[in-house]
């Protein structure tokens, strides 16, 4: 251990080297505009990093990058607010509102050999820089502190830049949940959608409703393997958790820090059955359930009541609570695969279909889901749903969609003037496949290798110019029915995330496969130096 401390030392305290001639940049995703410069700038002992406190967010910008110095040299630098004319040896972080041709999430970078400067309009791009300068030194300390001289210009293709976790199918703790969005803020996302309610598992506190915890957030056992296969296995552990509010606020501010909004998602009409374990009255018929929190997966019956008020009064609850809680615009209210067996025969919803001149149950669930948006719209909150959310015809011509069957979805909601985040099964799925199925781990479904993520194109041909301006953003979904454990997780999201940045991030004229898998080579030397997991099927040869 002193040997290697020994070691750090004299790298942190080497003066500037000379740039290795070989080392190839690498950043992922890929900026607008780098122009290499002869020489390069050391990080040394007598280094300062440099804030621009007129924005009170700027120091911890610069608080984080020293920490992330010091788990790489061993040596932390000290952080300053700007107070005089640049020197010397100084990082800084400034704000201008002069820079031309960059957008409000953008930055510029300069790297000479007396020191680097990071501009940007907003914290938030010095944020970014710093995630560029960051994999611009070698990725391993012992190779010395430095980074070439250069100019960078750079800004985000789209501005919803997203990575969904559901931690229904399986729990993940808040530290875990943390780390998770360390790795979006690395790749510059700026979106984490939070899938916190489903069948499996209720995990969000309402204080209104304890069963919605006590009852849905635990299940007796989990299927092990696919639903399909007969005779069905199971585990025979219980699982379970949820977050109290206090610990959502907690992960919202760590969120923040990162510049990381936070989406949470209360899943209905369907995929609600762990809140029916709690309270059953919220089901269809006389006399609903009993219910449990489901123990396989796939889709179900069993979904809220369409007739009943209460099930309107139990949702603007659960929602005055949710949006009391998330700070952002934006609440995800599902809408994905609602079964309508039951509302055939349920009485409550038959008469609903008759008062409201609703001819089908399609359009019961377009009444369903405006109803909702309704409620979130006086709560001055935009509505988010996957692309069911478009049945019935009847919705808020503010509410975004997802497309996850496929783009179509997108494209006819962007032909209606709806917002889209694009999020195709087909595309971006990362509970899918990622290499050959006899030498992965069992997965649910479907195969997205890296090329294939990383070749996605979300503009849709079929678009007008005008229609392409709704189409916001990508997303990848990480589903866990068969990702039980954060190590997998990592394997899961890990190498795929990092196409996925890209594709979000970089104009198509900057995407090149053929450099992007040049660079991968250094980025999973980095997945190894910060012990992610991750799968290695991406160069395997095709089957
Ligand atoms: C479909 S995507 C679902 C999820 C599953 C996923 C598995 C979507 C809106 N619904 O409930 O977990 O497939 O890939």
């Amino acid at each position: 251990l002193m040997t290697l401390w020994m070691a750090v030392f004299i790298v942190f305290n080497s003066t500037t080297k000379a740039q290795h001639p070989s080392r190839q940049l690498s950043i992922i995703p890929e900026p607008e505009l780098v122009t290499v410069k002869p020489g390069s700038f050391g990080f040394n002992s007598a280094t300062v990093i440099l804030y621009d406190d007129r924005n009170t967010a700027m120091k911890f910008i610069g608080d984080q990058f020293s920490e992330k110095i010091k788990a790489y040299t061993g040596k932390k630098i000290p952080v300053k607010k700007i107070t005089a004319l640049p020197g010397k040896n100084q990082i800084v972080f400034k704000l201008s509102d002069q820079l031309q041709g960059i957008g409000a999430e953008g930055y510029m970078m300069d790297i000479g050999s007396g020191g680097i400067v990071i501009t940007a309009k907003q914290p938030q791009g010095c944020f970014y820089g710093m995630q560029t300068l960051l994999q611009l030194l070698p990725v391993n300390p012992l190779e010395g502190a430095n980074v070439p001289a250069l100019h960078i210009q750079d800004q985000p293709r789209f501005s919803w830049r997203g990575a969904m976790l559901d931690v229904s199918r399986h729990f993940f703790t808040v530290k875990q949940v943390k780390q998770y969005i360390d790795f979006l803020a690395s790749y510059k996302l700026n979106t984490f959608h939070w899938h916190l309610t489903d069948n499996q598992g209720w995990r969000i506190e309402i204080k209104k409703y304890p069963q919605l915890t006590s009852v849905g957030a635990w299940r007796k056992r989990s299927l092990i393997g696919h639903f399909e296969e007969q005779p069905e296995r199971f585990d025979t552990l219980p699982h379970g958790g949820f977050y109290t509010q206090e610990q959502i606020r907690d992960i919202i501010a760590y969120a923040q820090g990162k510049y990381i909004t936070v989406v949470p998602e209360i899943d209905l009409p369907g995929h609600c059955t762990s809140a029916l374990a709690g309270y059953p009255e919220l089901g269809c018929g006389e006399k609903p359930g009993p219910f449990e929190v489901k123990d396989k997966w796939g889709v179900f019956d069993d979904v809220y009541c369409a007739g009943k008020e209460n099930t309107f009064k139990f949702l603007e609850d659960v929602f005055t609570e949710v949006a009391a809680l998330f700070p952002g615009k934006v609440i995800h209210i599902g809408g994905d695969e609602c079964r309508k067996t039951n509302w055939k025969t349920c009485t409550y919803c038959q008469a609903r279909m008759k008062k409201e001149g609703l001819k089908d149950e399609h359009q019961l669930q377009g009444y369903f889901i405006n109803r909702i948006a309704q409620v979130l719209k006086a709560k001055n909150k935009r509505v988010i749903g996957w692309d069911e959310i478009l049945e019935g015809n009847r919705l808020t011509s503010d509410a975004l969609v997802m497309s996850w069957r496929g783009t179509s979805g997108g494209v006819t909601a962007a032909r209606k003037h709806h917002d889209v985040v694009m999020t195709p099964t087909t595309y971006l799925y990362l509970d899918y496949y990622q290499g050959s199925p006899e030498l992965e781990p069992l997965t649910i479904d479907g195969f997205n290798t890296l090329e294939r993520v990383y070749n996605f194109e979300p503009i849709p041909a079929a678009l007008n110019a005008d229609e392409v301006k709704y189409i916001k953003g990508i997303q990848g979904n990480i589903w866990t029915e068969f990702i039980p454990d954060f190590h997998h997780l990592q394997y899961m999201a890990f190498p795929r995330l990092s196409a996925l940045a890209e594709v979000a991030w970089s104009t198509p004229e900057k995407k090149n496969w053929e450099k992007f898998k040049h660079k991968m080579e250094t980025e999973y030397s980095r997945y190894e130096a910060s012990g992610i997991n991750y799968s290695k099927s991406a160069y395997q040869v095709s089957f």
